[in-house]
């Protein structure tokens, strides 16, 4: 029998609802100041944690449950005559149920302007006490750290659908397990924290790594299999919410996503979200195997899409397709006609949405655009992690150097520009050919330069694209004048790539013999 439960939540959804709840069933309720007055505001009996221990809340808070009246009714066992007994001596009442989410650690870190003073003040001390009290006696006592799981325990606590009248063992257990998982996770965000910051602790500048890296990555779901059939795979999400990241997308339809749809639609929401204030409105990018296959922007939606197809149809088929506007029926309706895994979009238009019901299979993800970037970007070595910062840096037309004696024109620049932005979530080496806006070639993920370079023009001629007059990216320097010369006697009449090659001079007297306009932008974009 649940008789007492202590309720202090700093999340306090779904609270008020579950302690009416609770009450309503006759369960004593007490409660820290906040979530006290909360429900004392709404009509819900309760009693603050300050009048039933005899000692006010202090220090600023610091110290409000850390007191034997609230552990020993948590940690006493019920089957222990002597422990029972013990509470009786000193006058403490059992506590059944503790409810407690803690104060917002990670959400506070997350903050630019977040001091080290404001990230201490929200280490929750008292919050993850309970809950390990609670989670440790959870044979006695129901712990929930989740106000997702309100609703099951009420339901079995009233004994609806399958429930038998008191909370299971099984749900009793279950709830501990999330508990330790919940404090170890939020103790690990705090060492990552604190291990982050610089020498100058006092301004809380992060200059390096943590010491020891506790993600505390949640799990979402298993999948079937992962990158092949042979192998296990589950997806996990980052505990701090990052704005506009494919983890919180929402699936609108279609089957289950597989490891693979969930890689390659990062890679497609990605290079998508790059193309943002370009010459036209709309951006979509088709990815397969984890490269974009075919780049466009366009007037709208259905525009971006046809251009980006023509680049490359062929490896279209079956692939993962991404825009950085809403996806509206026209659009749709050309989709349609093409097999695809998946398709992302900020939004889809009622008619887009029905157009694609009639193709199941495909699976619909909405994510909102937004600029959040991983903390940390991790690869995975055999008995240990690569880390390094991602790969946020955005070549503006400030960072850029002409080196050959041909000056670029307006519409070159555009083309290189664009043709850059791509290359950055191409693998390397890659080489992309660009005009107007589209992609004509891509050459991804080859060990030599020069064969990408190849690649890109046999694939434009596949395609029955022309690159007479087109721009090329390359992610990173040409080491030597003759993947130059591939791309020019492709047609390329403008080159954009970093510069910083032991031989740039050669290369940049190859441009100036052939006629050609040459970008440095001083940035590399390798991807691996
Ligand atoms: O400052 S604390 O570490 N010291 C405590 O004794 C304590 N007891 C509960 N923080 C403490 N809490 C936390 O207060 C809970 O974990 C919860 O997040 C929050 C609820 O406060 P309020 O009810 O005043 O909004």
């Amino acid at each position: 029998m649940i008789k007492q439960a202590l309720i202090s939540v700093s999340d306090k959804t779904g609270v008020l609802d579950f302690a009416r709840a609770l009450s309503a069933l006759g369960v004593n309720i007490l409660s820290t100041g906040g979530t006290a007055k909360l429900l004392q505001d709404n009509g819900v009996p309760v009693t603050e944690v300050a009048d039933y221990t005899g000692f006010p809340e202090m220090l600023d808070g610091r110290v409000k449950t850390l007191h034997p009246k609230v552990h020993g009714g948590i940690l006493a066992r019920r089957d222990f005559p002597e422990h029972v007994a013990k509470l009786e001596e000193h006058n403490i009442p059992q506590i059944d149920m503790v409810v407690v989410n803690l104060y917002p650690f990670q959400q506070t870190v997350a903050k630019q302007e977040c001091s080290l003073e404001d990230a201490i003040e929200n280490i929750d001390i008292g919050g993850p006490t309970m809950l390990r009290s609670a989670a440790k006696n959870h044979r006695d006592v129901v712990v929930l750290v989740d106000p997702a799981d309100y609703g099951v325990v009420l339901a079995e606590m009233k004994g609806q659908g399958e429930a038998t009248g008191p909370v299971s063992y099984e749900t009793k257990f279950r709830l501990a397990k999330k508990v330790f998982a919940h404090t170890a996770q939020y103790d690990g965000a705090i060492t990552n924290y604190l291990t982050s910051l610089g020498e100058d602790r006092a301004h809380a500048t992060r200059s390096s790594f943590p010491q020891t890296l506790n993600m505390g990555f949640e799990k979402v779901q298993d999948m079937r299999y992962g990158e092949n059939p042979h192998q296990g795979a589950a997806f996990y999400r980052d505990p701090v919410t990052i704005d506009g990241a494919l983890a919180n997308y929402t699936q609108l339809q279609g089957k289950e996503l597989s490891y693979n749809n969930i890689a390659d639609a990062d890679a497609a929401w990605e290079c998508v979200k790059s193309l943002g204030g370009m010459q036209q409105p709309a951006g979509c990018v088709i990815v397969k195997h984890a490269n974009p296959c075919g780049v466009a922007i366009g007037a709208n939606a259905l525009d971006a899409y046809s251009r980006a197809l023509q680049t490359d149809p062929t490896s279209a088929f079956g692939g993962i397709i991404a825009f950085n506007v809403e996806v509206d029926g026209k659009a749709a309706e050309a989709l349609s006609k093409l097999f695809v895994e998946v398709l992302i979009a900020p939004s889809f238009t009622a008619e887009a949405r029905q157009i694609m019901a009639a193709k199941q299979n495909v699976r619909l993800l909405e994510i909102a655009l937004g600029a959040g970037q991983n903390a940390y970007d991790v690869k995975r070595v055999g008995g240990g992690l690569l880390v390094q910062s991602p790969d946020a840096k955005n070549v503006g037309l400030g960072d850029l150097r002409v080196v050959t004696k041909k000056q670029p024109t307006p519409q070159q620049l555009q083309d290189m520009m664009f043709a850059w932005r791509v290359a950055k979530f191409v693998k390397s080496n890659a080489i992309v050919f660009c005009a107007n806006g589209m992609t004509l070639g891509v050459g991804a993920g080859q060990m030599s330069r020069i064969d990408s370079a190849r690649i890109a023009s046999i694939k434009a001629q596949n395609a029955g694209l022309s690159l007479s007059g087109s721009a090329v990216a390359s992610d990173a320097f040409f080491p030597f004048r003759d993947g130059l010369d591939v791309v020019v006697d492709a047609g390329a009449t403008c080159v954009i790539h970093p510069g910083g090659s032991m031989r740039d001079q050669e290369v940049i007297d190859a441009a100036d013999e052939r006629g050609v306009v040459m970008l440095y932008t001083g940035t590399r974009h390798f991807r691996h």
